[in-house]
């Protein structure tokens, strides 16, 4: 590892950035144990001390030493800069960074800098009624709670993508480090445009412990973790050691040098000088855990050990011995030097810091980003398949979205807002016009073989869904626009982002100060009915079921039948703030059904009855509904079975694609009034759904409405392999033979009079079963069917 030489701190400098620091480390002490005495006039007591010490002190003195230090570089270049914190658990820490850089009293005036805003500021931490122990959403300038550890790499790299000017500083606690998301995310570096995108300086903070144990990485000595990052494509640089003085010198020596090289990087590569992968810079940051904290507390070692991971002097308000500890470390810090009378800052501890937008507390891209823009969406009318009956021509439907993404993109390249990103997938999901106009990322090797590949893309593919979606948080979270595509059964893997995410934008919807970010929008296609040739690994439809636990206001499900309604659903998309958008479509030749006037008219709706598939005359003896384009063509041949043989039963079709709608409205800002639900759905008909992913959501989102108990939801039952597409069907009973026998079991009277229907339609199925072994395709009665438009 390379280590940094040089001195550039004057003493006054040296003491200053020393000063801010403890001030920091005493706010972050102050904030983990206090509620009252913040400023130490007084001999500490047992009621200055909270009744519950929650928060984790081990992170965070190493999280202030480089805040101080950064302070510094923005101060003396102007850089553009944020900070990531990816062990979020020190929250104390960036806290009180911003309450000394007075971000965090512009954003809540009643912490002022002051002693009594110092007290509320003490008291609020991990508090009823006060801010989370993390850097959550409530803290100015983080755009990552990192509570769950694992992404922070990848949102430092989504938020500097376009970004030319910006560096995202990120530091990586190196338990944080073991995390396949974290690890995967290291590779962001083949990614990034020199050019066109900013830079992320990763810090990995060696403390050398988690929990309550070692570190694999402070534990495989210097040459192996050398060799990992440098293979990784970093060049690392080492800062190591507890001296403060020195390492003050060390760190400004380093960070003068990264920051230098970074520069250099950026200068080559936009004179067009290299065009090489630059080997960019990281920082090693080896100190101890808990730096400055008690070293011994009840006899053991806590200073430099897993230890000093959370609260170091757990017993302070109960044990005398404790108490005088912790009074003694505050002190150590020497308020008195850092706080006027008043509890302010001392103007020689923060008169040097950044101002203004510069702070990384206030930097606009951690808040909606320095110049948001709503996208330039073309027409999607323009992109409409042509419908002149429903149910007679076919598309591909993600492939005609693909040609109106193309021109997203193109209509706002001047912007540099959008992109795409995906698991290697965009052509297979047949989005692969976009490449025409723009080019797939990539800063490595390129053979002959090669197609699209390009240093300034905008479509992002790596196999990582980790890193997909960390990328596009980031950028989102940095006020741009994008769209992950991805195969459904696969997506399950960044379930857990997902959750953080939305939680994420549930709680900024009730900050006021925090502006509106573009939503985050998924793709799902190679969806669980169409991954007959893949089979049953491939085969998922669960993440709807997943996404619909978080909160209502936050996300949106859409399942578009057909290539009009897709387009409809996605210029939707593309245009929301704070949600999280499911659109779950097919890829494969789908019959079109809508024409776009009456798709736009059926989204708009969110969930409607097919007239032209009806023929209730206004009063069904069966509602046939569906959700979900394979559900929608089934149901549709069912339909035609049952005007066939049972040609005097009134027959209702409807179709959902806005999932929400099912609900009620005092569940879903989408849900439909009851009494158009009723109206829709009856009260008192059975209803036969066919829906795309697992039956039970169906039930979950229309358990309170008033017809419920006839509803009878079809939908994938975990019987999934590698056989046809119609055979899916059959062997999770959605298929249209019995959809058929479903109405004649639950109509009233029918079962009787259609007995010799539904034995045909059992014979179907068991010709069914024959036909396919035997020939290794559908029965042509199943793959020639169409909709007749005579009926
Ligand atoms: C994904 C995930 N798994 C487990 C945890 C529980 N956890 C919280 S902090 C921590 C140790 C983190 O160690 P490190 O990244 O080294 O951070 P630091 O030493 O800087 O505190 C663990 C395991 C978590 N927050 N996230
Ligand atoms: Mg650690």
């Amino acid at each position: 590892m390379y280590v940094a030489e040089g001195a550039p701190l004057t003493p006054g400098e040296l003491d200053q950035i020393d000063a801010y620091w403890r001030a920091a480390n005493y706010l972050s002490v102050g904030q983990i144990y206090l509620m009252g005495n913040p400023l130490l006039r007084e001999p500490l007591t047992a009621e200055h001390v909270k009744p519950r010490l929650l928060g984790h002190w081990g992170t965070t003195p190493g999280l202030n030493f480089l805040y101080a230090h950064l302070n510094r570089i923005i101060a003396a270049r102007g850089q553009d800069l944020l900070y990531v914190t990816g062990p979020g658990h020190g929250g104390p820490g960036l806290v009180a960074n911003t309450w000394l850089e007075g971000s965090y009293s512009e954003v809540y005036p009643s912490i002022s800098r002051d002693e009594a805003g110092m007290s509320r500021l003490f008291t609020q931490f991990s508090f009823p009624g006060g801010v989370p122990s993390h850097v959550s959403p409530e803290t100015p300038g983080s755009i990552h709670e990192g509570g769950e550890l694992g992404y922070s790499l990848a949102h430092a790299y989504g938020a500097v993508f376009d970004n030319p000017d910006l560096v995202a500083a990120c530091v990586i606690g190196d338990g944080e480090a073991e995390t396949g998301p974290l690890a995967a995310s290291w590779h962001s570096n083949k990614f990034l445009d020199p050019v066109g995108d900013g830079a992320v300086l990763p810090i990995l903070h060696l403390n050398g412990y988690k929990i309550a144990n070692p570190t694999v990485l402070a534990r495989i000595g210097d040459h192996e973790l050398t060799a990992l990052l440098t293979g990784y494509g970093y060049r690392p640089y080492l800062v190591d050691g507890s001296d403060p003085a020195t390492m003050h010198q060390l760190l400004a020596a380093t960070l003068d040098e990264v920051f230098d090289r970074i520069a250099e990087i950026q200068r080559d590569a936009r004179s067009g000088a290299v065009t090489d992968r630059p080997q960019w810079p990281m920082i090693v940051f080896r100190t101890p855990k808990g730096w400055t904290g008690p070293k011994v507390v009840d006899g053991l070692p806590v200073e430099g050990t897993w230890r000093a991971h959370q609260v170091p002097l757990s017993a302070a308000r109960d044990d005398e011995a404790h108490l005088a500890q912790l009074q003694e470390w505050m002190r150590s810090y020497r308020p008195g030097e850092l706080f006027d009378e008043t509890g302010a800052p001392r103007a020689e501890v923060v008169d040097w810091l950044p101002t203004g937008e510069a702070r990384m507390g206030a930097n606009p891209h951690t808040n909606g980003g320095r110049s948001p823009r709503a996208l330039d969406l073309p027409d999607f009318r323009t992109y409409a398949v042509k419908v002149a009956e429903p149910g007679h021509s076919t598309a591909e439907p993600t492939r005609v979205l693909g040609g109106w993404l193309r021109d997203v993109m193109t209509a706002n390249e001047p912007y540099h807002n959008f992109r795409l990103v995906g698991p290697d997938e965009t052509e297979s999901n047949r989005l692969g016009a976009v490449l025409e106009t723009t080019g797939k990322a990539w800063q490595g090797e390129v053979a002959e073989v090669d197609l699209n590949l390009s240093r300034h893309g905008r479509v992002m593919e790596i196999l990582s869904e980790h890193t997909c979606q960390g990328w596009l948080e980031g950028y989102l979270l940095t006020g741009r626009h994008g769209l992950f595509s991805c195969y459904e059964a696969f997506v399950h893997i960044v379930d857990s982002m997902v959750n953080q995410h939305a939680k994420w934008l549930k709680v900024t919807r009730k900050l006021a100060w925090r502006k509106s970010i573009p939503s985050l929008n998924y793709l799902l296609t190679s969806h669980v009915w169409r991954q007959d040739h893949n089979g049953f690994s491939h085969q998922d439809p669960g993440f709807i079921d997943h996404v619909v636990n978080k909160k209502a206001e936050v996300v949106r499900v859409y399942l578009p039948p057909d290539a009009n309604t897709l387009l409809s659903v996605a210029d939707h998309c593309l245009r929301s703030m704070d949600y999280v958008n499911v659109i779950v479509a097919g890829k494969q030749p789908e019959p079109n059904w809508l024409d776009i006037d009456a798709a736009a008219l059926h989204c708009a709706r969110g969930l409607g009855i097919w007239d032209w598939a009806s023929n209730d005359a206004g009063d069904p003896d069966v509602v046939m509904a569906c959700a979900g384009d394979v559900p929608t063509l089934e149901i549709l041949a069912a339909v035609d079975l049952l005007r066939t043989h049972l040609p005097d039963l009134r027959v209702r079709v409807v179709n959902v694609v806005d999932l929400m709608r099912l609900q009620p409205d005092t569940e879903h800002p989408h849900g439909l009034p009851d009494a158009e639900f009723d109206a829709i759905f009856t009260t008192d008909r059975p209803v036969i759904f066919a829906y795309h992913g697992y039956p039970t959501l169906i039930h979950r989102l229309t358990y309170r409405r008033h017809g419920h108990h006839n509803l009878h939801v079809r939908g994938y039952k975990e019987e999934g392999t590698t056989t046809t597409p119609f055979d899916m069907l059959v062997i999770n009973d959605m298929d249209r033979f019995h959809l058929v026998i479903d109405v004649i079991d639950r109509v009233p009277g029918l079962a009787r009079k259609a007995a010799v229907v539904r034995q045909k339609m059992v014979d179907l199925r068991t010709e069914h079963h024959e036909y396919i072994r035997r020939t290794g395709e559908d029965l042509p009665i199943v793959r020639d069917w169409t909709w007749r438009a005579e009926q």
